[in-house]
């Protein structure tokens, strides 16, 4: 099989570090690998595939004769996608720097793969809370259409870096310990809390985690008609983030029904054994590329409504593995 020069573009963080380990589990044709981060990180050594790899900074030039480029996300994107896009580079980026470009396709595999064939070098990863409703609302969309979404979201702190897992370790402690330990990361403690507050708050007080939510479904649907209301909240969680969704269809469509149509469409595992005690949770969808459904229950309020409750490791499925499936796309349709 061919193999590609692939660049990791913030190598050493933790959506980078997922990009390795996925490239390598799912044995994405890597032939020449170039680790790539700000200076700051410049010299450190990360192995991939037993092989010891240093890392450098990230500059316009580093692209050259690099097929594949995966931007792990954060400032980097602004700073060097279109200067690896210039260089020939597929660039498969993780922020939300190019999502809502018209010229720039937003991918789920499993929702819209394709719209990787219309790339014009910059392929967007979709924002991870997005992903994880997409993937179980595709399925359902395709059956009975989807008129309206009211979702919450219960987000990890890894969402947020990791001086945001830090922080919830040490202050977690602190607060056993009866200690203060004074907010940095987030507006207010997160131990032992919940922070209705995810990235800014913009238009009609709704945060732009919220905006996101609702902008990105559109897209990836390519369907505005799609109404979707979001309210998301920072949980004292590590890893894996979970959303409950409230789903109004177009057509009646049954919660065994729907639970049917999920446990047959790709990416989603259905666990949803309530007389068992068993639904998705956080402890269980860690390191997993799946989006785990369960909770999976008719709205006794509305006719043409169902309930649900969704998980999935947002570092993979909702960041590496994505973005990952996406390069592997685009070498299955030759737009490499
Ligand atoms: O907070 C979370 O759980 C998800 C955070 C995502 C995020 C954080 C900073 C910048 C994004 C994103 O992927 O949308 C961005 C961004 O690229 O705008």
């Amino acid at each position: 099989m061919r193999q590609f020069s692939v660049a990791v573009v913030g190598a050493t963080g933790a959506v980078g570090q997922e990009i390795l380990r996925v490239l390598a589990e799912r044995n994405f044709p890597v032939g020449r690998l170039r680790l790539l981060a700000t200076a700051r990180s410049a010299g450190k050594e990360i192995r991939f595939r037993g092989e010891a790899y240093t890392v450098e900074e990230t500059r316009p030039e580093s692209f050259e004769g690099i097929e594949i480029a995966l931007f792990a996300g954060g400032a980097a994107s602004k700073e060097f996608a279109l200067a690896a896009r210039d260089r020939g580079t597929l660039v498969v980026d993780n922020s939300s720097a190019f999502r809502m470009e018209p010229d720039v396709p937003l991918v789920v595999p499993e929702v819209n793969p394709e719209d990787v064939k219309w790339h014009k070098g910059i392929i967007a990863n979709p924002n991870c809370s997005t992903i994880i409703m997409v993937v179980p609302l595709k399925p359902i969309y395709d059956t009975a259409g989807i008129k309206r979404v009211v979702v919450s979201t219960y987000q990890a702190v890894s969402g947020a870096g990791a001086a945001a897992i830090k922080e919830l370790e040490l202050q977690t402690r602190a607060v056993l310990d009866g200690k203060d330990y004074a907010p940095q990361v987030f507006a207010h403690q997160i131990a032992f809390n919940l922070i209705p507050h995810i990235d800014v708050f913009q238009d009609m007080d709704y945060s732009r985690e919220e905006w996101k939510m609702v902008r990105e479904t559109q897209k990836i649907l390519h369907d505005e008609s799609v109404a979707i209301t979001a309210t998301t909240v920072r949980v004292p969680v590590f890893r894996c983030h979970s959303e409950s969704l409230n789903i109004e269809t177009r057509e009646r469509l049954s919660a065994p029904e729907a639970k049917e149509i999920l446990a047959r469409a790709p990416g989603v595992v259905v666990v949803d054994e309530p007389a068992a005690k068993e639904y998705p949770m956080p402890v269980l969808a860690c390191d997993k590329n799946d989006v785990f459904v369960g909770r999976i229950r008719d709205d006794n309020s509305l006719d043409k409504g169902l309930n649900m409750w969704v998980v999935a490791d947002q570092l993979r499925k909702g960041a590496a593995t994505n973005a990952v499936q996406i390069a592997e796309l685009a070498v299955e349709h030759g737009c490499v």
